[in-house]
Parts: structure tokens; C-alpha cells; sequence
């Protein structure tokens, strides 16, 4: 375990290769159910290079209308699947928040792939930690502080890594620089899967208000 810069903790290889095996089996079988897709960006309507779905009662999501969470997928109009009970054990191992994660939000990178720089600032609870958990090809992982604009420090991440974000990290700015291809033969067709877990809602709240 390494803390890369306060709030952000580091697990190398956490899950080893028959973890990291069954893990993708089962995303790809729920994949079945909630395909990836290519999301856009809010009012350019550009899209994305990464493919994504979720998991889990509230899947992230992104259109020309803006970035929010649904409870249904936005091209299938059916509700998420469960997210896996592994990830629902990893998070209360690592994270020990007092409440599970409502959305695992999917990440695929083919080779051109990238994520720039930005801040998750989506969920209505910054008390909870996000956990990441890459799959696959290398990836070189971008991290700052709050502010954009300010100094920031590159991660190689590597397949059955698991990180977490919380506290004074919660809200830094991060991206994917890129991938590197064909480094790891693990994802059927190549390239990485990264896996959010994160709480939406705070951890209080009743339907309703
Ligand atoms: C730091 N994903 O889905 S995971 C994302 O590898 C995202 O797909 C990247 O950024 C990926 O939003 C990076 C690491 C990560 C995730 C959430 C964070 C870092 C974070 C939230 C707050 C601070
Ligand atoms: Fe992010």
C-alpha cells in the first residue's frame, strides 16, 4: 500500500490474475445485459473516446443534455445490474465506508483512448472515497490537486491495481493520458477496463428529502 499524495492510496496488484480473470467473466456476462456504449459530451455533443456503462442502482451518464446519474441505461431503457458482490467486498475492505457504493461505473480504453483532465463532482456525497480498479492494458494515470491549472503528477496503473480517492484528494482533477496497447491479455479484445465504485447519494438520505 502506497499513499501517492494525501487522500490517495494505492494498492499494486491487489487482485491477482485469478481475481482479475473471474472479475472480467462476470463484467463481461452483465455487459450482455448493459452493453457500452459511447457517451457525449454536454452541449458539443462530441464524442467520447472511452466506451462506458454501470452498474448498480445509478449509472453515470452523459449526453448533449449534460452529466448526470439514471437508474436506467440510456439506450436499453432497462435498469443497471447489480453490481458484482466482489467489488460490494472490495469496497467495504478497502474504503470501511459506512455505506455501500449505489454506482460502478465501467470504463472501456481501446488503443486511442483517453480520459482528460477533470474533476467527479457528479454525486451529492464528497464524504465517500471513490475506488478504482483497472483491468487490463497499462494505463498513465494523471492526478492534481483541486484547482485546474496546478502541478500534476503521473501514475503508470497497471492491471489488478486498486486505487482510492478520498478526503482532501476527493475532488482533484485526474484524467487518462493513455494507454499502453498490448501490454496485458486479459480483456477479451484488448485494452483496459477501469471500474468506479462511488456513493451518489448521501449517505443520510431518505426518498423524498
Ligand atoms: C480521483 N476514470 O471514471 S480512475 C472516471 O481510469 C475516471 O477510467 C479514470 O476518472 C479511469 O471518472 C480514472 C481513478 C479515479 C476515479 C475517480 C476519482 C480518480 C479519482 C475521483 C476523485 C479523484
Ligand atoms: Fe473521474
Amino acid at each position: 500500500m502506497a499513499t501517492l499524495q494525501p487522500g490517495v492510496v494505492l494498492w499494486p496488484g491487489l487482485l491477482d490474475a485469478a481475481a482479475q480473470a473471474a472479475l472480467v467473466a462476470e463484467i463481461f456476462v452483465l455487459l450482455k445485459d448493459a452493453p457500452l456504449y459511447r457517451p457525449t459530451m454536454p452541449r458539443s455533443g462530441k464524442p467520447f473516446s472511452v466506451e462506458e456503462s454501470s452498474f448498480g442502482p445509478l449509472g453515470w451518464v452523459s449526453d448533449v443534455k449534460g452529466y448526470r446519474y439514471a437508474p436506467v441505461h440510456p439506450f436499453t431503457g432497462k435498469p443497471w445490474p447489480a453490481i458484482p458482490q466482489m467489488l460490494m467486498d472490495l469496497w467495504d475492505a478497502q474504503t470501511r465506508y459506512p455505506a455501500p457504493p449505489e454506482c460502478c461505473l465501467v470504463n472501456h480504453y481501446s488503443e486511442d483512448a483517453k480520459m482528460g483532465l477533470h474533476q467527479d463532482r457528479d454525486e451529492a456525497d464528497f464524504d465517500a472515497p471513490v475506488l478504482s480498479v483497472s483491468l487490463g492494458d497499462d494505463a498513465f494515470f494523471r492526478i492534481g490537486g483541486e484547482a485546474r491549472g496546478g502541478n500534476t503528477a503521473r501514475v503508470k496503473l497497471a492491471s489488478g491495481d486498486v486505487l482510492m480517492f478520498g478526503g482532501p484528494a476527493r475532488l482533484a482533477f485526474h484524467g487518462i493520458d493513455r494507454i499502453v496497447p498490448g501490454t496485458s491479455r486479459l480483456v477479451p479484445g484488448g485494452g483496459r477496463l477501469n471500474l468506479t465504485l462511488r456513493r451518489v447519494t448521501k449517505k443520510d438520505a431518505r426518498p423524498g428529502g
